[in-house]
């Protein structure tokens, strides 16, 4: 970028120092957009499409500064005027275009591909509400309507659109784009967000109740409406197709207008679908190369099947779509014939079962139709595609072994590290220069200063003032008042059983009976919580409400109080992350072994100097190998074992519960000072939950989790100590940068160059 701010500006006869924070805001994302005209959109031949029904992108004001290289610049320009840059970044709203893991992993792969100048987008839905916001009433979770996009904002139009037929209408899309800058390039990438002219917000009734059947108005309201109905399943299904046609008819398109004959597709598109929700595009290229354009069905299939790669981000088999065949007719009837010939070309092959399309029950299982016609499968860490082939989906390993690969997660440094945690990215900077920016591996020069008392030093100061601009961050948004000296034990995702919240909500309880006893820490603790829980989900609602009781219940008890706070952060999202993860000590990744894929946050915590207290799944097995096992904190059976526990159904949770120490910690729950802060209902439901079923076995790992969380506080109390092991976390990871899992991707699956 040529040009500075304050010249932008001038040519436009504006004073930056009489604009407000949201005029800087608005003169910024212009001076953005110039910057952004400038660079070429990348043209090479072979693209790939990354199709997701989510990207959590984040703001996007400093995200692009940082790569277009004036971030630094900008932010000078603006203090030498006396603003500052923090006040014009809380302007912006963060884009509610994602829910979780999922898609906050699509938006580090889109930075990454841009950034390593492959030619590659992504390809998603405008969803106008997104996810929705999560806001607390009588400690509870209340869901209402996320409106996040404004008059100025980084959509672009692009006049392009589509006929997308359904079986009793068709609907028109428009395609909106935003810029995808890459760091330090002089190509762009674009995401591509596909939206409804008719959407219509006047649907919305009660918080995020709105008329489902009215599929016109509501197709991209909201990211995962409620499916608990009939009707609710069919939106999705609606959505879905919508999303995967659009994409289709953009990609033959695309091809055709460099050269393509379609017969060789393959050698300009390839589609990485994420999840199963883009699972449709394969039936609708399909239909679309044979109806449109006069390709036979053997052709089409072989075509797809050389240009198609699914990556699994969950063996939850509960998470596996598997759509009813008459819901699919009765939407899009024109994919269901296809659907049952891809079926049926399954059959001729394989009599097993669990190998078919379409079930017994005229279920289509997406991920078997994907894994049959694509060329690559991939798990998202090592231990999850371990699992995926040795259990899992075992009976696919045996029959396509050359399909199957790991692609261990990443994350992108220009965000989580450069961005969020200056002080500690210009640290670095200080002790082994800046080519780590480009080749994350550098990190590792970091291990020469282990032993370092003054880096030690540096590295503390670093964190407290982390610990300073969260308390700040907390006390304006979020109404709560952080002890910047205390340790800070974090655990932020998604809500669900599995990710096991409620055993840390449990530990809680735990040390607060222990003070009440008069056993006093030595030093206070924060156990600071965050995420949402889907609306439908009860039990997860559940532990919300614990949680919420358990921290009223404490931070107002002065006894307790000086010792330990409990809070959960209302509307966790990637801004809320981007204060805490700097911030913590501790990075809470307890989810039951097997269950989680891979975890992404756990990288983050890891390169801003967070030490994991983890078990032994997802990515958390390869961050104890690159760290080093003195370096990380590990608890609690491992995959093997609960895998065979689930094969035997040998876990009993009573058992577990009758041992003493157990059970006094899990009968507060529904002891009198917590239920006079909430519901009985809820804490009812749990507490038996707990005791009768407990499908994840919080209690299996419970003592030990208390053991080594009690002695990572004890370690913490050894700075020099805690701090060897804070530079060996991120010194260790590089491994971790969504730049070197992109160019597996690119090198192994896409081949794009
Ligand atoms: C979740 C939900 C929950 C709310 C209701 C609707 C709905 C629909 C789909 C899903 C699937 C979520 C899948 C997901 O986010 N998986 C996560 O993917 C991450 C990136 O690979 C990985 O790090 C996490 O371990 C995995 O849980």
């Amino acid at each position: 970028m040529t040009k500075k701010f304050t010249t932008y500006l001038k040519e436009k006869n504006k004073n930056l120092e009489k604009l407000t924070n949201e005029e800087i805001y608005v003169e910024l994302l212009n001076f953005v957009k110039e910057g952004a005209e400038n660079k070429k959109k990348n043209t090479s031949k072979k693209k790939v499409y990354y199709i997701s029904a989510e990207f959590l992108i984040g703001k996007l004001l400093s995200n692009n500064l940082i790569n277009l290289g004036v971030y630094d610049e900008v932010k000078k320009e603006l203090a030498e005027a006396g603003k500052n840059i923090s006040e014009v970044e809380d302007v912006e709203l963060e884009p509610s275009l994602g829910n979780g893991g999922l898609g906050r992993l699509a938006s580090c792969f889109i930075d990454s591909i841009s950034s390593l100048g492959i030619n590659g987008e992504g390809v998603g839905l405008n969803y106008h509400c997104g996810l929705f916001k999560q806001v607390f009433d009588k400690n509870q979770q209340t869901a209402v309507p996320n409106f996040w996009i404004e008059k100025e904002s980084w959509l672009k139009d692009t006049g392009i659109s589509y006929d997308v037929q359904f079986k009793n209408f068709t609907l028109r899309s428009k395609l909106k784009r935003i810029d995808v800058l890459g760091y330090n390039k002089d190509t762009k990438n674009y995401l591509n967000l596909f939206d409804l002219e008719s959407v219509d917000y006047q649907l919305i009734e009660n918080g995020i109740e709105f008329d489902k059947l009215e599929i016109d108005k509501n197709l991209t309201l909201f990211l995962y409406p409620d499916d608990s109905d009939k009707n609710g399943e069919l939106l999705r299904i609606y959505q879905q197709y919508f999303m995967v046609s659009n994409a289709a008819q953009l990609i033959i398109d695309e091809a055709l207008e460099k050269g393509s004959n379609l017969l060789d597709l393959a050698d300009y598109a390839y589609i990485q679908i994420n999840d199963t929700h883009p699972s449709m595009v394969i039936p609708e290229l399909i239909r679309l190369l044979t109806t449109k354009h006069n390709i036979s069905f053997e052709k089409a299939c072989e075509i797809i099947k050389n240009m198609v790669g699914y990556t699994n981000h969950t063996i939850l088999a509960e998470a596996l779509e598997k759509w009813p065949l008459d819901y699919l007719e009765e939407v899009v009837p024109q994919i269901v014939d296809i659907i049952k010939q891809l079926d049926k070309l399954v059959r001729e092959q394989y009599s097993e079962e669990n190998l078919q399309i379409i079930d017994n029950n005229n279920r289509v299982h997406m991920a078997h139709m994907d894994i049959h016609f694509s060329n690559s499968v991939n798990g998202v860490a090592r231990l999850h595609t371990d699992i995926l082939k040795n259990s899992e989906l075992k009976h696919f390993y045996e029959i396509y072994p050359e399909k199957f690969n790991n692609k261990t997660n990443g994350i992108t440094f220009r965000r989580w590290l450069e961005f969020s945690n200056q002080e500690l990215a210009e640290y670095i900077k200080e002790l082994i220069g800046d080519k780590y920016l480009e080749d994350a591996t550098e990190l590792e020069k970091l291990l020469a200063y282990v032993n370092d008392k003054e880096v030690h030093k540096k590295l503390q100061k670093i964190k407290y003032d982390n610990k300073l601009i969260l308390k700040k961050y907390l006390k304006d948004n979020k109404n709560i008042e952080l002890d910047e000296n205390s340790i800070i034990d974090t655990q932020i995702k998604r809500f669900h059983e599995y990710k096991r919240q409620q055993m840390n909500a449990l530990y809680v309880i735990n040390k607060y009976l222990d003070i009440k006893n008069g056993n006093l820490p030595k030093r206070k603790v924060t156990i600071i919580f965050g995420g949402k829980a889907a609306p439908a989900y009860t039990i997860a609602q559940d532990v919300i409400h614990l949680i919420l009781c358990l921290s009223e219940l404490i931070n107002n008890d002065p006894e307790v109080n000086k010792y330990l706070n409990v809070f959960l952060v209302e509307n966790y999202n990637v801004t809320v992350a981007e204060k805490l993860i700097p911030a913590s000590d501790i990075s809470e990744q307890i989810s039951l072994a097997s269950k989680e894929a891979s975890g992404t946050g756990n990288m983050k915590f890891m390169l801003n100097g967070a030490l994991t207290l983890g078990t032994m799944d997802g990515a958390n097995v390869e961050i104890a190998e690159l760290a080093g096992k003195d370096n990380i904190y590990i608890f609690g059976k491992d995959s093997d074992h609960i895998i065979d526990l689930y094969e035997k159904e040998a876990y009993k949770s009573k058992e577990y519960y009758e041992k003493d120490n157990i059970k006094k910690v899990v009968d507060f729950i529904v002891d009198e000072k917590l239920v006079a802060l909430g519901s009985k209902e809820r804490l009812t439901r749990l507490y038996n939950e707990l005791i009768n079923k407990d499908w994840f076995m919080t209690l299996i790992d419970f003592e030990e989790y208390v053991k080594t969380k009690e002695k990572m506080l004890e370690d913490y109390e050894n700075q020099d100590l805690w701090y060897e092991k804070v530079i060996n976390n991120i010194a260790k990871a590089g491994f971790f940068s969504s730049d070197r899992t992109i160019s597996q991707y690119d090198e192994e699956i896409w081949k794009t160059k």
